[in-house]
Parts: C-alpha cells; structure tokens; sequence
C-alpha cells in the first residue's frame, strides 16, 4: 500500500448528480471538509451524459426537485411536465450555484479507486488525474445508471460510420437529417430516441432484444397556475411522494383490477393512457404489482392497444412484450408505436435473428445485412453496481467490494457496506427504485445525521453488521418477489441484474417505497443505530 503523505479532507463525496451534490452541500453545512469529484466536465450527473435527443424525465416536474429550503421550490420552476434533459441539468446547475457547491468539486476526474488504510484509519483516494487525497468519510453518489455497456458483438471499431451510446452522447449536434440510423436496444433511452428522430431520418432500423410496455408520456407545458399550486401546497406533495412506492405525488389507489367489471377498467385504462407516463400502473388499480391476473388484464388491454396502433401485425407481434408490466423499468414515449407504421422505419428482433458482427458498412444479423450511416447503441447499463465494481473499492483487510458483491450486492438499509467503515451510499444498491430526488434528500440528511452522532459519541468508524446486511437483502428479496419484479429476471431487467450475461441474478434496488425506507432508517437513528458497529479507535477497529 501506498503510504506517501497525501492532502485530507473530512470527506470525500463521488458524483456531481442529485445525490452527491446535496450530500456535498449537507456535508459542508454540518461543518466538514468536503472535496468532491466527478468523471464529467461539470454539474448534472446522468444529466450529463444522457443528451441524446428525446432524453427526458418520467418524473413529474414537481417532483423532481429538492424540497429542502423553501426558497429553492419558489425559485425554480420547470417548464414541461416531465422535463427534458437540457432543463434539468439547468436545475442542478441552479442547485450548484445557489448553494456554491461547485467550489467543492473537481470535474473531469474520475475517482478510480477508494481504499481504506487501517494504519492512519483515513479512505484513500485517487483519481484518473493523477490526484491523490485521504478522508475520513467516504460518500458516494454514483448513479443508479452510469456504467454503460456495449453489445458484446464483434467488429464494432470496424464500422466506418458514427457510432454513440446514448449515455456518452456528444455534446456537438448529431446531424440525423436524411441519414440512415440504427438503434440497437430498446429501453427508455431507446424508445425516447426512436420517437424523436423517426420523422428526421433517411432510414431508420431498429434492434429488439426485448420488447418493452412503452406508454405516452402526456408530456405538456406546466401552466402559470400549476406553479402556483405547487408553491402554495408543497408540503402537501412531498407527503404524497414519500407515501408512494415509486415516489410519485399521488393518493395509492385503493380499487382491485380484478374485481372490476370489464368495460369500466377499459374507460379507466383509456383515461391513464391519455394522461401518460405512469398513470395507468398506479392510478388504476392497486393489483397490478401484485396480482399477475390483474396485471394480466392490463397488459392485454395495452396489447389491444399496441395492435389498434400498428398496421403490420407481424411487427404488432414483435412488438408486444410476453412479461408482465412493471417486470423491467416500463418507458414513456409519445409516437413509439406509430413510428413503425413509417415505410422507412424497421423492426428487427435479434432475438430471432441475433446480431453476429458490426461490418464495415453496418450490422449483420443471422438472417441480412443492414447498411447504416449511423450506429446508436442505446444498450443500457451496469445498473446500480456498475459503477462501484468499476471502482477499486477495499475496506478492513482488504475486503474487496467487487469480490464481496460477487453472489449480489449485500448492504444494510442501501446505506452502507458491513467492513467499509464510514463509506456511506445515497441511491446505492439496495435503496429504494423510485422518483430520485426525495431519496437523495432524505438519504443525505440520514447520512449527514449519522456522521454528525459519531461525532458527538467519539464515534471514530462505524459500519453495518453483517446480520442487519442479511436481513434487509432477505427483505428486500421477498419484496421484490412479491410483486411483478419477479419476472424480471426472465425479462432481462436490470432491477435483476439480468440484463448483462454472467451478472449475478439479486434484485439490485428496493421496491418497498421512500416511506417504509425512510421509516427503517429514522428507527435506526432513533434507537442509536444499533445495526452498525462501532469504534472508538484506530485499534479497536483493526481487533475487530
Ligand atoms: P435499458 O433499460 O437497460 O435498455 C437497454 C436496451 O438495450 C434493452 O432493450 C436491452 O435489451 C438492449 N440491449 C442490451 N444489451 C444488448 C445487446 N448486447 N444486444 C442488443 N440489445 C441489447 O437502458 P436505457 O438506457 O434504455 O434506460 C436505463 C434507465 O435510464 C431507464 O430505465 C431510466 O431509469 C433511465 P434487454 O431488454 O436487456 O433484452
């Protein structure tokens, strides 16, 4: 190990997204020393990288906000329902300068390693830039969706076209105008794209592995007296958001699927269809997550109305998904299905006829060969643990993150890791899969809490048990298994892991809501956490 003096801080936070810039802020407000890094060249996290046309928010406008000071809610408001890329990384831009939290950061540095040395009992850090430093806490804010992938297909650097993921998207403008594009993959940022560039393009092919329950967003401007209504009942809102399982602001439904009579339920899923986004999941009924005859009845619903949409019942077929809605993260898009009544846009499922190379020209299936200008991979991600396990993270002994999450991610609560002593995660693996803003507030002012009591107590490290990791990974577990989650893991979702070969099948988030999260970790604090280990020494930590 390398023992070389190097500066120190109080704490290191990772991620210049919702949740390390207010960790950073909350970090900074209790009186510590923060230094800060990001791999991108300035504020926004996903933000960032996600420019690719159509990038946009399933999150409701006034919800995807921070809530902490009153004066930030009066001073901002988005424009659109669900905004945009460009807006919200605006928004957190704002949030930077507001609160000057930009002092605290190096951009266009990327922490590639975080090792805990028991001899000084300080994290250290490096970074891709050749920095060296040393903290005592160690706080992430990594993104639940930063570590793209690639096709594992050969040939691609073979390809003499343009070629973009869509998380690495170029800041200049990519010219689609008459061009002709394929987008590899079909999830939310596919579907998003695909709907926006269909009418620019010359010719456009796209590549199914697994079709998806794509609703309309019921995108729209927010009038003047919606923004007024948000100010005058904020309060009232962030209630709603933090009852709700996915964090949206709305009353939970309390009316079966099941046992509603048939025209009815149509009208009802008609009318959330209208409204878009995710209406029809959980302004409908309070069976569809849970009960797979419900949710049968939506999904055959939604593929009457991917059918009443789309002309060519072969491409109705590809394009109708076999899991249940709510198995893999469901995406929104406005004109998804009526792209592929375009003589020029085409379907391909590589499930049928798998992609065996990119050529100089374009891409070969099993079955044809398609000559392309432009290649968009739109691939997805090493979701929720890509981006630790592409870190060098070690703790006590050793311990090596990667290694200890090899079966899964183990954590207790999504906050900390059981031999990572002060390491603290906000959306981490194992936090709860919802609107993001609220989680991040509410785990930062838990994390901050936490730091500010082993201050208090000579607390000098903590970290969780090992028994409190087991029992919330089972709880977390028999949540996910309750629901349609199940089937994610035939569905390749990345909830499961399941979307990369040889990932380890574990559920990677929790789908029992902000609330009954937040209720777990203010019972933690409130019976002076007693999950966690605690140290008052540099040797009682290495004895342990
Ligand atoms: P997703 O939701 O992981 O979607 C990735 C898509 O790419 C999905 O359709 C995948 O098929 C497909 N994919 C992945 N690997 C391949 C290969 N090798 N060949 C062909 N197709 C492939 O990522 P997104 O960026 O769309 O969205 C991520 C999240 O960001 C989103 O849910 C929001 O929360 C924001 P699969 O379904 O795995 O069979």
């Amino acid at each position: 190990m390398d023992t070389s003096p190097a500066p120190e801080v109080d704490a290191v936070v990772v991620g210049a997204g919702f949740c390390g810039l207010y960790a950073t802020k909350r970090l900074r407000d209790t009186g510590l020393s923060v230094r800060a890094f990001d791999a991108a060249d300035g504020v926004g996290g996903v933000w960032t990288w996600n420019r690719y046309p159509g990038a946009r928010t399933d999150s409701l406008h006034d919800t995807y906000c921070f809530t902490f000071d009153r004066k930030l809610v009066d001073e901002w408001s988005y424009t659109e329902l669900h905004p945009g890329q460009a807006e919200v990384l605006a928004y957190l831009n704002f949030v930077a300068d507001k609160y000057d939290l930009r002092r605290h950061y190096t951009f266009g540095a990327s922490v590639t390693s975080a090792v805990f040395d028991q001899a000084s009992g300080r994290w250290r850090f490096r970074t891709d830039q050749g920095e060296s430093l040393t903290a005592k806490y160690f706080v992430t804010g990594l993104g639940l969706v930063s570590a793209p992938i690639l096709p594992d297909v050969p040939g691609l650097g073979r390809f003499s076209g343009e070629v973009h993921h869509t998380s690495r998207w170029p800041e200049y403008p990519v010219e689609f105008a008459g061009k002709r594009v394929a987008v590899i993959g079909t999830g939310s940022s596919g579907v998003q794209l695909v709907s926006t560039i269909a009418n620019t393009v010359g010719e456009l092919t796209v590549f199914q592995r697994t079709p998806n329950w794509v609703v309309p967003t019921g995108n729209r401007p927010v009038t003047e007296a919606e923004h007024e209504h948000i100010r005058a009942h904020h309060e009232e809102i962030s209630r709603l958001v933090r009852n709700h399982p996915a964090g949206w602001p709305w009353e939970l439904v309390n009316r079966k699927c099941v046992e509603t009579p048939a025209e009815v339920r149509d009208a009802m899923f008609e009318a959330a269809w209208q409204e878009g986004g995710f209406a029809l999941l959980y302004k409908t009924f309070s069976d569809l997550s849970t009960d797979k005859a419900a949710n049968d009845i939506a999904c055959a619903w939604m593929a009457k109305k991917i059918a009443s949409i789309v002309d060519d019942p072969e491409v109705v077929d590809k394009l109708t998904p076999t899991h249940p809605y709510g198995a893999k993260r469901p995406p929104a898009a406005d004109g998804y299905y009526q792209a592929f009544n375009e003589p020029h846009v085409r379907l391909v499922d590589i499930k049928e006829t798998p992609i065996e190379a990119f050529t100089e020209k374009g891409i070969r299936t099993t079955e044809d060969e398609f000559e392309v200008d432009l290649i968009v991979l739109a691939t997805g991600f090493d979701a929720i643990t890509g981006a630790f396990t592409r870190m060098d993270i070690r703790g006590i002994g050793g311990r090596d993150l990667n290694e200890y999450w090899r079966e899964g991610p183990r954590t207790y609560l999504g906050l900390g890791v059981s031999g990572f002593p002060n390491m603290f995660m906000v959306a981490g693996p194992q936090s709860p899969f919802a609107n993001l803003p609220p989680g991040a507030q509410e785990q930062g002012n838990w994390i901050a809490g936490f730091i500010a009591y082993l201050r208090e107590n000579g607390i000098e490290f903590a970290y969780p048990t090992e028994e409190s990791e087991v029992d919330w990974t089972k709880h977390l577990h028999e949540v996910a298994m309750s629901l349609m989650t199940r089937y994610g893991l035939e569905a390749n979702s990345w909830f499961a892991g399941a979307n990369i070969e040889g990932k380890a099948r574990a559920f990677n988030v929790y789908f029992g809501g902000h609330a009954a999260h937040a209720d777990r970790c203010a019972a933690e604090a409130a019976a002076g956490y007693p999950s966690f280990r605690k140290f008052a020494t540099k040797n009682e930590l290495s004895q342990s």
